[in-house]
């Protein structure tokens, strides 16, 4: 560990956590009764060559215990990873809520976070173009409060009766169960060219914000609009934002793809190592608060899932900070068993109507009874509060409470009333009393109906090379579906978004974009009575949000901490130009890794040992953020005899990193085909940082402020179309 936290031994979870932890270090082997085994490698038979015998209760119980070692995995992110830390409020949000866990600047609040993809399996490539879940339990003084988020700050569809059908379309299709972890397949986008509700929701999916560059990089969104209510009952909208200190970080499409070659396990590794190493992820919650007067203030519905309140109407206020410091000890005990629910809150956090989050305040519950297998997965032990727990709530599969005396009701005299009710000012939970008079009705708001005004805003809002990007992906994803309507209808779609973004993905595809769009079919395909829940014709929205563009964004940081630097180096490697870096780097917070032709040790121009971190063989670009060639004739000499070679720089170069040489290490640029096309002066204004003196203090300053810039988009030809 870098850093040590004080935080990490002062966590009441990690506390609660250590009761059930089992250490087999010195200790004998036993069955599960306790019974001490005296052979595990040979079962009981009759006769050394004859059967098995019934009798042999350890095996029974190993070969057991194994066969249901499985429980399903989770419908919907399934793959994921995850970590402990904590939450620190500053004095912000007091004013707002009267959550303890927001009021006390010096307070902190253990936290278990986890990351996932949506679609894939729990065996899944990290690197899917897909939504990342960021769930986050706050293990508070009164109570579990989940914050069950999103990357992406709105959703696909508005109703959470569109939800089952979303996911039916996404995952593999049922026939074949292919393709794995992927959108890019007819049922997707049959469901999706059927729903411009998700219009929004699918600029950013198509976005680079869906191949994130690590979990510790992405922004987190409540997506639902909540409420906090205060001390004197007052509420106030809310929408929840997670902004990472590192900045928000994408990869290319290419990249990706070939990341999931290299290692699927590409953020699990990433937030294990950071973590591992010291380098504690972190980000601020902000809130955007919106007076109970204004609901009906904007020209979007707050409830209505599909919509962002941009930053520009109402800005974003910082409430604390989150500090991911420890890794789980067990996949299966945290990562796998915890059970998030967006309906797990605290007095003074509240819903509101959202008929998306309506239905999930049903559906995490629900789930978990067949995930887990019974009503008590709360006592699993990274679900359980850590504030004290008392109900009449009793017995099902796996009960571990024990719960002592009579009664198991409420009113009861036997037990002295006891468990007893909490009045508000004792803490008791009180649903906030919203004014409610209503025809009970199966319809959409008609406040639900415009699906293009924010799409646009998101496309808009990107910078040329960000909408190139989300053109590539569109043009990926619609070349991947065979049935020709669908991607007509898809086209149809785009061209109310943007008629040239419409055309030039109608140039991959082939065809023309339809005239006149064909009307889409909407909530329950046709089927309301009166025609009312059509889309309404887009008419809003001429500003443009530079927050919704990665590029543009002002929370974005320019640190190059915990950055990725690959060495190239062989044999012969000059050992000063590779230290001289390698400090300068690592004083920086960037990770620096020799990769060499060997697996463990180079012999320096100086004669000194280099421990190898990766052999070349097992590494590729895309899993760095930026290279350098060291000075070294030998080492260069060596290093161009490798086939690896060529492909890693040309990919690094395609990738639009900054690739840096200096002295014999430029000589191996010449290998490489993008060299060719730059003059000399070009160098560095396209991300490439050479130096030919012997002594030049400026070199390793150049890199590092050419890496702050993370990608060279000028490298990017623009797309023609
Ligand atoms: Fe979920 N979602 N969801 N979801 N969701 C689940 O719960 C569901 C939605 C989100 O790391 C499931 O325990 C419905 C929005 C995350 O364990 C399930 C609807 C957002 C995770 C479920 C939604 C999310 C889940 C599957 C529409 C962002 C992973 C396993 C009405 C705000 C949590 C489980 C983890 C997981 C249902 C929509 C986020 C089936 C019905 C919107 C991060 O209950």
């Amino acid at each position: 560990m870098k850093e040590k936290d004080p935080k990490i031994t002062e966590n009441a979870k990690l506390a609660d956590l250590a009761q059930d932890k089992s250490d087999g270090t010195n200790q004998f082997m036993t069955t599960d009764q306790g019974v001490k085994i005296n052979d595990d490698n040979n079962s009981l038979k009759a006769g050394d060559r004859g059967p098995s015998l019934l009798e042999d209760f350890i095996l029974r119980e190993k070969i057991t215990h194994f066969d249901h070692e499985r429980i399903p995995e989770r419908i919907v992110h399934a793959r994921g990873s995850a970590a402990h830390g904590y939450f620190q409020p500053n004095a912000e949000a007091k004013k707002y809520t009267k959550a303890g866990f927001l009021q006390d600047p010096n307070s902190t609040t253990p936290v278990f976070v986890r990351f996932s993809t949506v679609a894939g399996f729990r065996g899944s490539t990290d690197m899917a173009r897909d939504v990342r879940g960021f769930a986050v339990k706050f293990y508070t003084q009164e109570g579990n409060f989940d914050l069950v988020g999103n990357n992406v700050p709105v959703f696909f569809i508005q109703d959470a009766s569109k939800f089952p059908d979303l996911i039916h379309a996404v995952k593999p299709e049922p026939h074949n169960e292919m393709p794995q972890a992927a959108s890019a397949h007819d049922t997707f986008w049959d469901f999706i060219s059927l729903m411009p509700e998700s219009m929004h929701m699918i600029m950013w999916a198509m976005s680079d914000r869906a191949i994130p560059r690590s979990y510790r990089m992405m922004e987190g969104f409540g997506v639902h609009t909540f409420r906090f209510i205060n001390e004197k009952n007052e509420s106030n909208f809310v929408k929840f934002h997670w902004k990472p200190k590192l900045g928000t970080h994408a990869v290319v499409w290419d990249e990706a793809v070939k990341i999931s070659g290299n290692d699927p396990d590409f953020h699990r590794r990433d937030l294990w190592e950071a973590i591992d190493a010291g380098n504690f992820p972190e980000w601020e919650l902000g809130v955007q608060v919106i007076p109970e007067a204004d609901e009906h203030k904007f020209d979007f519905d707050l409830l209505d899932p599909t919509k962002i309140v941009p930053e520009e109407l109402v800005p974003i206020t910082i409430i604390g900070k989150m500090v991911l410091n420890r890794n789980p000890d067990n996949f299966f005990a945290e990562t796998e068993q915890v059970a998030f629910h967006p309906g797990h809150v605290v007095p003074g956090i509240d819903f509101t109507n959202d008929p998306l989050l309506q239905g999930r305040l049903f559906s995490y519950t629900d789930t978990q009874l067949s995930r887990l297998g019974s009503p008590n997965f709360h006592e699993i032990p990274i679900n359980r509060p850590i504030a004290p727990l008392h109900n009449n709530q009793r017995d099902g599969h796996m009960r571990q409470e024990i719960n002592v005396g009579r009664v198991s009701y409420h009113p009861n005299s036997l037990g002295g009333g006891c468990p007893y009710q909490a009045k508000i000012a004792e803490g008791g939970f009180a649903s906030f009393n919203e004014r409610i008079d209503a025809k009970k009705v199966r319809e959409r708001s008609d406040s639900f109906a415009d699906h293009f005004s924010q799409a646009k805003l998101f496309y808009e809002s990107q910078t040329a090379v960000e909408q190139d990007h989300i053109i590539n992906a569109l043009r990926f994803e619609l070349s991947k579906v065979e049935v020709p309507a669908i991607r007509e209808r898809m086209l149809g779609l785009l061209s109310q978004i943007d008629k040239k973004l419409a055309e030039s993905v109608a140039v991959v595809l082939g065809i023309p974009v339809p005239k006149s769009p064909e009307k889409p079919m909407n909530h329950g395909v046709g089927a309301d009575d009166e025609g009312k829940q059509e889309p309404k014709p887009l008419v809003k929205y001429a500003q443009t949000s530079d927050a919704l563009s990665m590029i543009k964004n002002k929370h974005n940081s320019d640190t190059i901490e915990t950055r990725m630097v690959a060495f190239l180096c062989a044999d012969g490697v000059e050992g000063a130009s590779v230290n001289t870096m390698k400090n300068t780097l690592e004083k920086e917070g960037a990770t620096v890794k020799i990769i060499g032709t060997n697996s463990t040790v180079l012999k320096t121009a100086e004669g000194k040992e280099l421990k190898v971190d990766h052999n070349l063989l097992t590494v590729s670009s895309v899993l760095f953020d930026a290279v350098f060639i060291p000075a070294g004739e030998e080492s260069v000499n060596r290093l161009k005899e490798e086939d690896k070679i060529p492909e890693f720089l040309n990919d690094t170069y395609k990738h639009c990193k900054v690739i840096g040489a200096e002295r014999d290490g430029i000589d191996l640029l010449n290998e490489v085909d993008f060299i060719t096309t730059l003059s000399e002066k070009k160098l560095i204004e396209h991300g490439i940082i050479t130096n030919d003196e012997e002594q030049n203090d400026n070199f390793a300053t150049d890199f590092i402020t050419a890496m702050k810039q993370h990608r060279f988009w000028i490298r990017e030809k623009p797309l023609k179309n």
